[in-house]
C-alpha cells in the first residue's frame, strides 16, 4: 500500500490547548506522524511518496470560499495586530451561539476566529495553513491512487481533519481530509463513497458536510456523546436529513467499551456498508480507541488492529485509510501501521 506522508505536517505545532480552566500542553504532537511513518519504514510497508499537489477546486468543493481565505490570511492578521504575537498561537475567546448572526464576517480578529471555530483546543499556529493545505493533498493523492487502479491507500498527515466543517475548525482539525478525498472519489466516476469513522471521536465535521446528500454514505462508531467530545453531535438517532435521509448512521458506545462490543458495533457498520453499495471507501482512522489514549476512554489493544485491518479488507472495496486522531504517542505508530499491515496482507 502507498502512503502519501505530508512532509510539511511538523509545520504546525501547537504550544498549548484550553483544559479545565487551564492552557495544558498540546496532545496533537508533531511525533505522532514522525511514530508512524518511523514504524511503516521499519516494516517495509509499500512506498511513502510526497503527494501531488492539487489545485483548490478540490478544496473549494469542501470548503466555504471565506473560510478558506480567512485559513490562508489568519496568521498574517494575527501578526498585524502586534508584531510580538509571533510568538503566541492563536486560540478563540468568543463565538456566535445560537440567536446570533453568522452571514455578516466581523472586522475585528478575534471575532473572526470565533465564528470559524467551535473550541479553544485547537491552536491556530503560523504554519498550521500550509500544514493542513499539505494535508489535503496527501488525502486527494490517496484517492488519485485509489481511483488509478490501487486497492488502497494511506494519507498520513497531520493536522486531522474529521472534526472540521464546511466553514469552521475544531478538535484539532482544519481541512477535512476524509470528506475531500471522498468527494474526489465522487468527482472521478464512482457513484457511491461512504466514509467509515473509526476515531474514538464522533467525526462531526463529516458526518455535516454529507448529512443531506444521499451519495456519500457517514458511518461512524464513537464515544457517546453524552459524554465525550464533541458532545453536540453523534447520536444514534441522526440518519441524514432529505436526499441524505438513511445515508448517516451513528454508532455510539460508552466509556469503557472493548474490542469484543467494538467489533460488533463495526460489524454493523460494515453491514451497513454493503446494503448502502458503496463503490469505495474512506476510513477516518484515529487510533484514540487504544486503551493507552490519554484523552480517550475505549480499551482496544495493540493486537486488536490487525484485526481491524483484516476485517475492513475483507469488504473488499477500494479503499481510502486517512490518519485522524491517536494520542499514545509511543504506541501509536504500531497501532496504525498494524491495521495497514493486516489490511494489506488480508487482500
Ligand atoms: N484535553 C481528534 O481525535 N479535546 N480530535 C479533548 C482533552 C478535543 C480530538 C480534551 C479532542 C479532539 C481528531
Ligand atoms: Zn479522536
Amino acid at each position: 500500500m502507498k502512503t502519501f506522508y505530508n512532509h510539511l505536517h511538523a509545520q504546525h505545532q501547537g504550544k498549548v490547548e484550553m483544559f479545565r480552566g487551564a492552557l495544558v500542553p498540546c496532545f496533537e504532537v508533531p511525533a505522532r506522524a514522525d511514530h508512524v511513518l518511523a514504524e511503516l519504514n521499519r516494516r517495509k510497508l509499500g512506498a511513502v511518496l510526497q503527494p501531488q499537489a492539487f489545485d483548490d477546486s478540490a478544496i473549494t468543493a469542501i470548503h466555504s470560499p471565506r473560510y478558506l481565505h480567512f485559513l490562508a490570511t489568519a496568521w498574517d492578521q494575527w501578526v498585524a495586530l502586534d508584531p510580538t504575537n509571533v510568538d503566541k498561537d492563536i486560540l478563540p475567546s468568543v463565538w456566535p451561539t445560537r440567536t446570533f448572526r453568522t452571514d455578516i464576517e466581523p472586522d475585528n480578529f478575534a471575532a473572526k476566529v470565533g465564528l470559524y471555530s467551535y473550541d479553544a483546543g485547537s491552536p491556530f499556529t503560523a504554519g498550521t495553513w500550509v500544514a493542513a493545505r499539505a494535508g489535503a493533498d496527501c488525502a486527494l493523492s490517496a484517492a488519485q491512487a485509489v481511483l488509478a487502479g490501487d486497492r488502497a491507500a494511506f494519507a498520513l498527515s497531520r493536522p486531522p481533519g474529521h472534526h472540521a466543517g464546511m466553514d469552521f475548525f475544531g478538535g484539532y482539525c482544519f481541512l477535512n481530509n476524509a470528506a475531500l478525498a471522498a468527494q474526489h472519489l465522487r468527482n472521478n466516476g464512482l457513484k457511491k463513497v461512504a466514509v467509515l469513522d473509526i476515531d474514538y471521536h464522533h467525526g462531526n465535521g463529516t458526518q455535516a458536510i454529507f448529512y443531506d446528500r444521499p451519495d456519500v454514505f457517514f458511518v461512524s462508531i464513537h464515544g457517546d456523546p453524552r459524554t465525550e467530545y464533541p458532545f453536540y453531535l453523534g447520536h444514534a438517532d441522526e440518519c441524514g436529513a432529505g436526499a441524505g435521509l438513511g445515508a448517516n448512521l451513528n454508532l455510539p458506545l460508552p466509556r469503557g467499551t472493548d474490542f469484543v462490543a467494538w467489533s460488533q458495533a463495526l460489524e454493523t457498520a460494515l453491514a451497513a456498508i454493503q446494503t448502502f453499495g458503496a463503490d469505495a471507501l474512506v476510513v477516518s482512522l484515529g487510533m484514540d480507541t487504544f486503551a493507552g489514549d490519554p484523552i480517550s476512554g475505549f480499551t482496544l489493544r495493540s493486537d486488536d488492529y490487525l484485526r481491524v485491518g483484516a476485517r475492513l479488507a475483507k469488504l473488499g472495496l477500494p479503499t481510502v485509510l486517512v490518519f485522524e486522531g491517536g494520542y499514545a504517542v509511543a504506541e501509536v505508530g504500531i497501532n496504525a501501521v498494524n491495521v495497514l499491515e493486516s489490511f494489506s496482507g488480508s487482500v
